[in-house]
């Protein structure tokens, strides 16, 4: 069902030697591992099936020069295939995780292809002790993340922000959500503009696409990130933020969403900001039309990727 090779890479990018402690070759600036879990999923299974998907597409990107950034992450990058987590319970996931993630992170800057959106708590956590403080946090999603318990279960996918915001993992100011529009009760949906964060709901970002029609959101986040002193930012971002149009393989889509040229132009926007790291997640193979869900995964990390390169040596 899935004609999916388990050793290709990211963009054809060097396969990561094992990390017995003789490493042969010396680390890249950048690194990428997929977590192939989907226990948390809430309707459509599947996104366990993301990282290889996301890989497979990223191999129509070639030699991976960026048309915008001139440079491709190749010869920076290279891809520690997926992580070994075991789709038993969520906590035993997390306990995998973790030490895997924190090994990763003292090495490189990674990116991490989900999986479900579970993922992102024990990755903010694991960013939150690197670096030291609460992180500033973009989030692309049609959902709002923050309902306090899952379906009765203390955690799943659609609570880690809540918990992030419970565990001090996220400086509130500095949280911006995009492309919110799931039934969720006020409270619940509220919840990252009554910690003082910025929201654009799906709603308001209706027709706005260019460059010039998303100044004022582009800016406006610009304006957040520069007046905290530009903490370190992480990006997750759901592949549902995106209209089923553009990405039906994904476990809870949403009408009425973003494009995939609208997500491209926010991203491009912000390149220069202070990322330190990215997820993208929720793909889930088993519902993609055409290769379009994995495409837009793969075109946004390899944006994210380019971008960062181009930017030269991190700041971290
Ligand atoms: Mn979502």
């Amino acid at each position: 069902m899935f004609p999916y090779s388990s050793h290709s890479t990211f963009l054809r990018a060097r396969a990561a030697a094992r990390h017995d402690g003789h490493q042969a070759d010396p680390p890249l600036p950048f690194g990428l591992a997929g977590l192939p879990w989907d226990g948390s999923v809430t309707n459509r299974s599947g996104a366990r099936h993301g990282p290889a998907a996301i890989r497979q597409a990223s191999h129509m990107l070639c030699d991976g020069v960026h048309p915008l950034f001139d440079v491709t992450p190749l010869g920076h990058l290279e891809d520690h295939g997926d992580l070994t987590v075991p789709n038993t319970s969520l906590s035993a996931m997390r306990q995998a995780l973790l030490p895997q993630a924190r090994a990763l992170l003292a090495r490189q800057h990674m990116v991490w292809l989900g999986g479900d959106h579970s993922v992102t708590l024990p990755l903010l956590q694991v960013y939150r002790e690197r670096f030291g403080q609460p992180l500033a946090l973009i989030h692309f999603d049609a959902h709002c993340d923050t309902w306090p318990d899952h379906f009765g279960e203390p955690s799943g996918h659609g609570t880690w922000l809540h918990e992030a915001f419970e565990q001090g993992l996220v400086r509130p100011e500095c949280v911006v959500q995009l492309g919110i529009r799931s039934s969720a009760e006020r409270q619940a949906r509220e919840r990252v503009r009554s910690e003082g964060g910025l929201m654009f709901e799906a709603r308001a970002l209706r027709g706005l696409e260019s460059p010039g029609q998303l100044r004022e959101v582009i800016e406006a986040v610009r304006r957040r990130m520069a007046d905290a002193g530009h903490p370190p930012l992480y990006l997750t971002l759901d592949i549902d933020c995106l209209d089923p149009a553009y990405a039906p393989g994904t476990g809870t889509p949403e009408p009425a969403g973003m494009s995939t040229a609208q997500v491209m132009t926010l991203l491009e926007g912000w390149a220069d900001l202070n990322w330190v790291g990215m997820d993208c997640v929720e793909v889930s193979p088993p519902y993609d039309h055409a290769e379009l869900t994995s495409q837009a995964a793969a075109h946004f990390v390899w944006t994210y990727l380019s971008a960062r390169v181009a930017q030269g040596p991190q700041t971290r």
